[in-house]
């Protein structure tokens, strides 16, 4: 049984691999911070296979990207055949915030994940989750090939783990992948990132509990793609003969305003009436247009998405209204729009951190 050990198995992307990975008859490691509250509700539906009812070959070993010794005490322990470096700080508004902390987690952290690798001298497989924020303000579309211009310190961290990681491969010989993703979402996305934001918000106004959505920048665009479909491209490319670097994405880009157009229209609403442009939200240095070139994902794996925009956004749409206990509007129905009175009697929520 071939045995995975996956930083930020807590994440978005970190839930939904341990997944496929259990389905592929791996067991499963995870590092997990130590957190005053629960910061697994991500994965607590995996303890138990779904298949069997029995308890899952997945277990949690804590350790932190800032701490060298616990990478070295996790990978001797666990003696992983795969790794999977998907741990991060990876809030690029947050990165201005704490660009210091970014660099050392999201930038040096994959140094000392690598170098713990190369003294255990074992025959792993690493892959590191590299992004399209990358290219920053290189012009669309972008590919392999693209120079990279990355425009925040979340960026420039993943430039430096990204070259540190090619440099471990050419140095020392060790098989290490980087994916370059592009944006991808899904219900379980992080609630400040921008589609989650959104989808929460829509429903939240809908069941009365929200009054306005304040956004930043609507212009910007992204290649936005479904994240299940994207950690099966982290798995294939560590199984693939020789290690890569890949680009993976759609090949389609939208701007946040249409993203809101499609939510919002989703449910009968228009935007326009209920969002808000707060400048808090703006960045320092924005990236403007991230569209993927990604065929050479299709040609060395066979990798196509199957999820497109209008799709992604009624999945999340639909996660969202779920949680406000709503009904999906569902295929061209036209909507809850009519339970929507008597929002006015709420309060804005405006959360202060949501970035
Ligand atoms: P996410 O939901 O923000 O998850 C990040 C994970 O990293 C969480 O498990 C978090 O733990 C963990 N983490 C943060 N700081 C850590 C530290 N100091 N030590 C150990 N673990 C730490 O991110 P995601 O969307 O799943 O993305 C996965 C990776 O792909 C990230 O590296 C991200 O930068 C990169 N990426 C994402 C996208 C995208 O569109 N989603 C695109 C390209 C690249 P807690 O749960 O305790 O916070
Ligand atoms: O959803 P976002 O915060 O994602 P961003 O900055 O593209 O980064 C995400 O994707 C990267 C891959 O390209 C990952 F590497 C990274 O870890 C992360 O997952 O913002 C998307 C766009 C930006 O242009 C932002 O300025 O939405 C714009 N935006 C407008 N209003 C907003 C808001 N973003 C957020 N988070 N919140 C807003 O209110």
């Amino acid at each position: 049984m071939k045995k995975a050990l996956i930083t930020g198995i807590s994440g978005q992307d970190g839930s939904y691999l341990t997944e496929l990975l259990l389905s592929e008859g791996y067991q499963v490691h995870g590092m997990i911070r130590r957190s005053s509250t629960f910061n697994t509700g991500r994965i607590d539906h995996i303890y138990r296979d779904p298949h069997n009812g029995e308890k899952a070959k997945m277990r949690l070993h804590y350790g932190d990207l800032a701490s060298s010794d616990s990478l070295q005490n996790v990978i001797s322990a666990v003696e992983p055949d795969e790794i999977y470096n998907l741990a991060a700080q990876s809030h690029v508004r947050v990165s201005f915030d704490m660009p210091e902390y970014t660099g050392d987690v999201t930038g040096l952290g994959t140094l000392r994940l690598l170098e713990a690798i190369r003294r255990t001298g074992g025959n792993v497989r690493f892959y590191q989750a590299s992004t399209s924020e990358l290219f920053g303000s290189a012009s669309p579309p972008q590919s392999e090939t693209t120079p990279f211009e990355p425009q925040s310190p979340y960026a420039v961290a993943k430039a430096y783990a990204h070259w540190i990681t090619n440099n471990y491969r050419d140095g020392y010989g060790i098989f290490a992948s980087s994916g370059i993703l592009f944006n991808h979402e899904s219900p379980r996305r992080g609630e400040t990132f921008v589609t989650r934001k959104i989808t929460r918000a829509v429903a939240a106004i809908l069941a009365g509990r929200q009054k306005h959505l304040y956004m930043g920048n609507l212009d910007s665009k992204r290649d936005w793609g479904y994240a299940p479909e994207y950690v099966e491209v982290m798995w294939r490319l560590l199984q693939h003969d020789e290690p890569a670097d890949l680009v993976i994405g759609t090949g389609e880009a939208h701007t946040v305003r249409e993203f809101l157009e499609e939510a919002f229209g989703y449910v009968g609403l228009d935007y326009q009436e209920y969002v808000r442009i707060d400048p808090q939200y703006f960045r320092p240095t924005e990236v403007d247009y991230l569209l993927a070139e990604a065929s050479k994902a299709r040609d060395l794996l066979g990798w196509e998405p199957k999820i497109r925009f209008k799709d992604l956004v009624r999945i999340m749409m639909d996660a969202d209204l779920e949680l406000q206990g709503l009904e999906s509007p569902g295929e061209g129905k036209c909507l809850l729009a009519e339970r929507f009175d008597g929002w006015h009697r709420w309060e804005d929520q405006v959360v202060s951190m949501d970035k």
